[in-house]
């Protein structure tokens, strides 16, 4: 225990540092919670209006039967779930919910295929999807697993702004929830995306039966990226039925906030996204993230397969934190 509260560095922290050690993140962790969350607070307003949300919205284009076993994911075809798995969205049905999306104010449409990796032959269909989602003027984020250099080079002249692609936990307890790939395959994908330059999105789960240690270690390893990613997405578990996270103790709120505000002071100029798990969050837990740091979330009723709070919720609450959607 702290009998009062250690002093913050005098010097201003340089602008952006990418030799964060695992001890130095522990150590900002296991900081007093208060003064973790008021040195967030601080970096956040050096680098973003905090008073600014970005929006982004979600479509599953394709949907269940997926070969990999994610022990949190509903998608897996390694647990019965119950979810019904489908075949690739046609183009005309995304732009459609795309040009909902816009009209309902969101920036970034984001779109995410269960998949272990993108198959050669639905390139080309991506590729439509992509340039046709972005000449609406939004900007373009896609997950679909694993990808080729081509591929990614494919993506990225077709118009993809982000690619999905999250570390979700930390390397050692990486095999405690996917044994169909490793974590080395995760940062390697990455890499691709980013050498085809396309901005990269990743972040992980929290409540996956991790500790402390392990969410310092995944923020360790975006923090200590080549380059920070862009986008890092911070989601609380939802447990889904029939997968062997289901029964995972929830994450506890003030342990997911301090995860957000390391995640803000170690990458001080990407856009944390308070992601999913929203729907089972009060408005106050959501309100201190955004205190901590986190300038994104996604909106409408369904993430991928799960819900997400309703939008006139989500108007509601940015009314009352004084919060409006970020200027392009
Ligand atoms: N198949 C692609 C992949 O895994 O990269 C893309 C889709 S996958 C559903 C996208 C991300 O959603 C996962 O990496 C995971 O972080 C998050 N996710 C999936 N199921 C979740 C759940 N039940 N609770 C919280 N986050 C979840
Ligand atoms: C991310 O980190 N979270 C989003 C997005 N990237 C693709 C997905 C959340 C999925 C939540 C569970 C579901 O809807 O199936
Ligand atoms: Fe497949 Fe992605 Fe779900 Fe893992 S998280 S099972 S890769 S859809």
């Amino acid at each position: 225990m702290y009998d009062s509260f250690p002093e913050a560095p005098e010097a201003p922290a340089p602008e952006l540092r990418h030799d964060w050690s695992r001890e130095e993140v522990e150590a900002l962790l296991d900081l007093p919670f208060m003064e973790l969350v008021f040195r967030a607070a601080e970096v956040h307003r050096r680098h973003f209006d905090p008073s600014e949300l970005q929006m982004s919205q979600l479509l599953s284009i394709k949907t269940g039967g997926c070969a990999e076993d994610c022990g949190y994911c509903s998608q897996s075809a390694h647990w019965e779930t119950g979810l019904k798995a489908s075949k690739l969205m046609p183009t005309c049905e995304v732009v459609e919910a795309a040009k909902r999306a816009k009209e309902g104010g969101a920036q970034r449409y984001c779109m995410g295929a269960a998949w272990r990796e993108l198959k050669d032959r639905d390139v080309d269909r991506i590729c439509e999807i992509v340039s046709e989602v972005k000449s609406l003027g939004l900007e373009t984020c896609m997950t679909l697993g694993m990808l080729t250099g081509p591929q990614a080079q494919a993506l990225k002249e077709a118009g993809l702004d982000y690619y999905n692609h999250n570390i979700d936990t930390s390397p050692d307890y990486y095999g405690e929830i996917i044994t169909t790939r490793t974590f080395q395959d995760r940062l390697d994908t990455i890499r691709t995306v980013r050498e085809a330059g396309m901005s990269v999105c990743s972040g992980g789960i929290l409540g996956m039966g991790e500790g402390r240690r392990d969410r310092a270690g995944m923020i360790h390893a975006l923090a200590t990226m080549e380059e920070h990613p862009g986008s890092v997405p911070i989601n609380a578990l939802i447990p889904v039925e029939g997968t062997p996270l289901s029964g995972s103790a929830r994450i506890d709120s003030f342990e997911f906030i301090r995860t957000v505000a390391a995640a803000r002071i170690t990458m001080p100029k990407s856009v944390v996204r308070l992601s999913a798990g929203r729907d089972d969050m009060t408005d106050e837990c959501q309100a201190l993230c955004f205190l901590a740091g986190a300038n994104s979330i996604f909106v409408g009723e369904v993430l991928l397969t799960k819900d997400n709070p309703e939008r006139s919720a989500d108007d509601r609450l940015l009314e009352r934190l004084d919060l409006r959607p970020m200027s392009a």
